[in-house]
C-alpha cells in the first residue's frame, strides 16, 4: 500500500493564485484544501480550485491531435499534425501574404507559464499582423492608460486594500471573480477587513452584486456612466481646492488642463443621466479626498464600456490628485521577483498604440495586436489582407467574442484553422486540427502575470504533480515545435532554464532565488508588503507622469457628443440595457464540464427586477426571448431585486448548444450565449475595446 502523498502549488484558475495543498495517492487526487503556509493567500481558497481534480479525471479531455475529415473527426499521430500544420501556414502566407494568417490567443495564456515564455516567439515567427487575444475583449483600456500616463503598459497601479480606509469600486465584482487585476486571495475577506479597521467601502454597480453586499454602501449607476461620474467626482475636489504637495508633484504634468476640464462636469449637471443623486456624488467626492488613504478601483464592468479608455484614465487621476498614488493605503506598484514591468522598462519595451489600423474598421493596434471585436469581419471581407487560415491557442471566440454568431459565420468561411485546446468546444469545432494540451496539476507552473498585479511580493513555483502520458504535450512544447519549424532554428531552452535566467535579474539579490531555491520552498517565499516606488519606473520620455494625455482629452468631445445625445428613439425600441455577471463557480467558458462546478440550479439565467417582471407580466422562472439588433437568445427569468430598474443581466461563456461539441456536461447545461446579442460594431472608439456594458435590448414574452 502507497502512502498518501501532499504537494503544494498555486491554483492558476483565476488571478487570485491561492495556493493549494493537494494530498494525492498515486494519480488520484483525494482532497485539495488552502494552504495556510502559503505568504500570499494564507489559506484562503474558492470551489472552483477543487475543479482541478475535474479536470484532469475529464473523460472528454483531448490527448491525442485530431482531425476533421469527411467521416468526422480522425485521431492522428503529432508528427502527421505537425506537419500538416507547417504545410498549411506556410502555403498560405506563400499564397495570400503573411497576414492571411491570424491569431487569438485566449485567456488562459496568461495563467500558464509556457505559452507566456513560447507564445511571444511563436507569434513573432509568423510575421503577421492579424493577432488578436481577450484583452481587447477585457483591460486593454488599462494598458492604453498606463502606456499613456506612466509610460508602460503593464505599469498598473494595484489598489493597497489591506492597508487603505476608503475603497472606491467601480464596475467589479470580487465577490464572485475573486479579484481582477488586483491579486489579493481572499479579496471579501478583505473588504470586511476595511470596514473593521473603520474604513468604508462604496460599491457602484447597475446590480446590487455579492460585492455590494458586504460593502459599507451601494450605489445603482446607469450602465455606461462611469465616465461621467468619475468627472464629476474630479469637479467636486477641484472645486474643493487641494494644494497638497506630494512626492509625486515634481513629476506630474497637465494637472492644470484635467482641472480647467472638469469644470464643465458639475453633478447637479450629470447626475441624472449617471442615476446617483448629486448630493451623493459630492459626498462620495469628499469622503474620498478627506479620508487619511483612499482608492478608486474599477475593472471590467468600466473597462468594457463605449468610454472603459477614459473611465481607466480618470481613475488613476482621482488617485494621483488625492496624494493617493504609490502611496501606503492607495494605489501601488509591484516589484516582483521576476520584475517584467522593470526589465522590458529600461529596454525601452513599454508598449505601443495605434502604429497601425485594423484594415476592415480602422481600429488601432495596441503592441503588435487588433481589436477582437475586428476578428470576424477580417475573415469575413474580402479584398487583399484577407484572414485565410486561424491558429486559436486557449481561445473561445465564438463564445467570448462580441457577436458570437457572426464569429461562427467566419470561422466556417476559413481555409485552414487549427485549434490548440483541451476541449472540442464551441470554436475548436471549427478547427480543421486541434492540438490537445496538458492542463492544471500536469503542469509546471511560475506565475509570470499575477505576481506583477499582486497585493504584496511572494514568489512561488509548482511542480509538476501528475506526469503527462507519454503521448501527451504542453502549451509549451507545441508553440515551441511550431516555431522551430517555421524559423528553422531549434531552442533548446525548458520553461525551468528559461526562469532560471529570468531569476538572475530578480531585484531580490539576497533572497538568491532560482528553480532550485523554489522548489526547495514549495509553499513560496514572502518578499514583503508593496512599497512606494513609481519615481524609479516612470518610463514616459520626459520622465514625467502625464495626467492629461492628448488622446484621452480629444476623447472626451466623443463622450460630450455622444453622452448627451437624445437616445430616447433608442430606447424606446430597446427599453433595456444588459449587463453580464460572473458566478463563483463558473469560469469564463470553459469549466462548465466540471461536476463539481456545475452542481446546484441553473445559473444562465436573465435577472430583472420586480418592477419591470410587473409592467410586462413576467413571472419567475418564466422564459421570454431577449432581442438586440445583432440577435436573440430565449432564457428563463430570476425577478431579482438585485437589478436596477432598466437593466437586465446574463452571464457570459455560456451557450453550450451548439452541434459538434464534446464537453457532455456543459452541454447538459447549456444555457445561451450573452454574445449571440452583443454588437461587435459597438466598442471602446478610443482603445477598441468591446463594448458588452449596456447592450440595448428589449423582451418579448
Ligand atoms: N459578454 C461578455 N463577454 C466576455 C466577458 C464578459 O464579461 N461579458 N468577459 C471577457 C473576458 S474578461 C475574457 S478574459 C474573455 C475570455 O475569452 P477567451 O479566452 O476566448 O475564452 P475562455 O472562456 O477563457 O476560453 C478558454 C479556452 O482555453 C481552453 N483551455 C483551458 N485551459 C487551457 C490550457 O491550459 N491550454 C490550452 N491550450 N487551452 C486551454 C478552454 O478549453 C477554452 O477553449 O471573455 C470575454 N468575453
Ligand atoms: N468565478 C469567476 N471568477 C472569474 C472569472 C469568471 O468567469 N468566474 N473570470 C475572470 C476574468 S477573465 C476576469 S477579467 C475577472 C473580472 O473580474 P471583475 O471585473 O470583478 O468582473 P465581473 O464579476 O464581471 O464584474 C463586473 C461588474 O461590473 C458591473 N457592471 C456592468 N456594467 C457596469 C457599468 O456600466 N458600470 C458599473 N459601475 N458597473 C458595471 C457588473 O454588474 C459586475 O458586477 O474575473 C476573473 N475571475
Ligand atoms: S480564487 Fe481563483 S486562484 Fe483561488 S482557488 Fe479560486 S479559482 Fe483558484
Ligand atoms: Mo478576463
Amino acid at each position: 500500500m502507497l502512502d498518501n502523498k501532499i504537494h503544494y502549488r498555486t491554483c492558476n484558475l483565476c488571478e487570485a493564485m491561492c495556493g493549494l495543498e493537494i494530498t494525492y495517492k498515486e494519480k488520484k487526487v483525494i482532497s485539495i484544501v488552502g494552504d495556510k503556509k502559503d505568504p500570499l493567500s494564507k489559506g484562503f481558497i474558492c470551489p472552483k480550485s477543487l475543479a482541478l481534480k475535474d479536470l484532469y479525471e475529464d473523460p472528454d479531455r483531448l490527448k491525442t491531435p485530431i482531425k476533421r475529415t469527411e467521416n468526422g473527426w480522425q485521431e492522428i499521430s503529432w508528427t502527421e499534425a505537425f506537419d500538416e500544420v507547417e504545410i498549411q501556414i506556410k502555403k498560405i502566407q506563400e499564397k495570400y501574404g503573411n497576414n492571411a494568417v491570424a491569431t487569438y490567443q485566449g485567456n488562459p495564456n496568461v495563467h500558464n507559464v509556457g505559452s507566456m515564455l513560447y507564445g511571444g516567439p511563436f507569434l513573432k515567427s509568423l510575421k503577421t499582423k492579424q493577432k488578436y487575444s481577450a484583452t481587447s475583449a477585457d483591460q486593454l483600456p488599462h494598458h492604453i492608460a498606463s502606456l499613456k500616463m506612466f509610460g508602460h503598459q503593464m505599469l498598473i497601479p494595484i489598489p493597497d486594500i489591506e492597508r487603505t480606509d476608503y475603497l472606491l469600486i467601480l464596475g467589479a465584482n470580487p465577490g464572485a471573480s475573486n479579484g481582477s487585476l488586483l491579486t489579493a486571495p481572499g479579496f471579501p475577506q478583505k473588504i470586511k477587513s476595511i470596514q473593521k479597521r473603520g474604513g468604508k467601502v462604496i460599491n457602484i454597480d447597475p446590480r446590487f452584486t455579492e460585492t455590494s453586499k458586504i460593502s459599507s454602501q451601494h450605489l445603482y449607476i446607469n450602465p455606461g456612466k462611469d465616465a461621467l461620474f468619475l468627472l464629476s467626482l474630479l469637479h467636486v475636489i477641484f472645486d474643493q481646492g487641494i494644494e497638497e504637495k506630494t512626492h509625486l508633484s515634481n513629476y506630474l504634468k497637465g494637472l492644470e488642463e484635467i482641472k480647467e476640464i472638469v469644470k464643465e462636469y458639475s453633478p447637479k449637471k450629470t447626475a441624472l443621466l449617471i442615476g446617483i443623486d448629486s448630493l451623493e456624488i459630492q459626498k462620495i467626492a469628499k469622503d474620498f479626498m478627506n479620508s487619511k488613504t483612499a482608492v478608486c478601483y474599477g475593472r471590467m464592468g468600466v473597462s468594457t464600456q463605449e468610454y472603459g479608455g477614459i473611465c481607466q484614465w480618470l481613475i488613476n487621476v482621482l488617485n494621483i490628485i488625492t496624494n493617493n498614488m504609490d502611496k501606503v493605503g492607495g494605489a501601488m506598484f509591484t516589484k516582483p521577483a521576476i520584475d517584467l514591468v522593470y526589465m522590458t522598462g529600461i529596454q525601452g519595451k513599454v508598449g505601443n498604440f495605434d502604429r497601425y489600423r485594423s484594415r476592415v474598421h480602422n481600429l488601432p493596434e495596441y503592441s503588435g495586436e487588433l481589436p477582437v471585436a475586428t476578428l470576424a469581419d477580417e475573415i469575413l471581407t474580402e479584398g487583399e489582407g484577407q484572414i485565410k487560415m486561424f491558429i486559436c491557442t486557449a481561445g473561445n471566440p465564438v463564445l467570448s467574442a462580441p457577436n458570437g454568431k457572426k464569429m461562427e459565420k467566419a470561422l466556417e468561411k476559413l481555409d485552414f484553422m487549427v485549434s490548440i485546446d483541451i476541449y472540442l468546444n464551441e470554436t475548436s469545432k471549427y478547427a480543421n486540427i486541434i492540438l490537445p494540451t496538458t492542463n492544471g496539476l500536469e503542469t509546471l507552473h511560475y506565475d509570470l502575470v499575477f505576481h506583477q498585479l499582486a497585493i504584496r511580493n511572494t514568489a512561488k513555483l509548482s511542480e509538476v504533480l501528475f506526469e503527462k502520458d507519454e503521448n501527451q504535450k504542453h502549451d509549451w512544447e507545441i508553440l515551441n515545435e511550431l516555431t522551430e519549424r517555421i524559423t528553422e532554428k531549434k531552442n533548446s531552452l525548458t520553461p525551468e532554464m528559461m526562469l532560471d535566467n529570468m531569476f538572475q535579474y530578480s531585484p531580490y539579490k539576497e533572497a538568491n532565488l532560482s528553480v532550485n531555491k523554489l522548489k526547495e520552498n514549495p509553499n513560496g517565499i514572502d518578499l514583503g508588503s508593496l512599497q512606494p516606488l513609481l519615481i524609479k519606473r516612470i518610463f514616459t520620455v520626459d520622465k514625467k507622469i502625464n495626467v492629461s494625455p492628448q488622446i484621452f482629452i480629444d476623447d472626451l468631445k466623443r463622450l460630450d457628443k455622444e453622452l448627451y445625445k437624445d437616445t430616447k428613439e433608442e430606447e424606446t425600441k430597446y427599453p433595456f440595457a444588459l449587463i453580464g455577471r460572473r458566478h463563483l463557480r463558473n469560469n469564463n467558458s470553459w469549466m462548465h464540464n466540471s461536476k463539481l462546478l456545475m452542481k446546484g440550479k441553473n445559473r444562465c439565467t436573465v435577472l430583472m427586477s420586480s418592477k419591470d417582471a410587473n409592467n410586462l407580466s413576467i413571472t419567475d422562472h418564466q422564459k421570454i426571448k431577449i432581442i438586440s439588433n445583432v440577435g436573440s437568445i430565449e432564457l428563463p427569468v430570476e425577478i431579482s431585486d438585485e437589478m436596477k430598474e432598466g437593466v437586465l443581466s446574463i452571464p457570459h461563456g455560456f451557450g453550450h448548444n451548439r452541434n459538434g461539441t464534446k464537453i457532455k456536461l456543459a452541454e447538459e447545461n447549456a444555457g445561451e450565449s450573452i454574445n449571440d446579442l452583443t454588437d461587435d460594431n459597438k466598442i471602446d472608439k478610443l482603445t477598441g475595446n468591446a463594448n458588452f456594458s449596456g447592450t440595448r435590448v428589449k423582451v418579448i414574452t
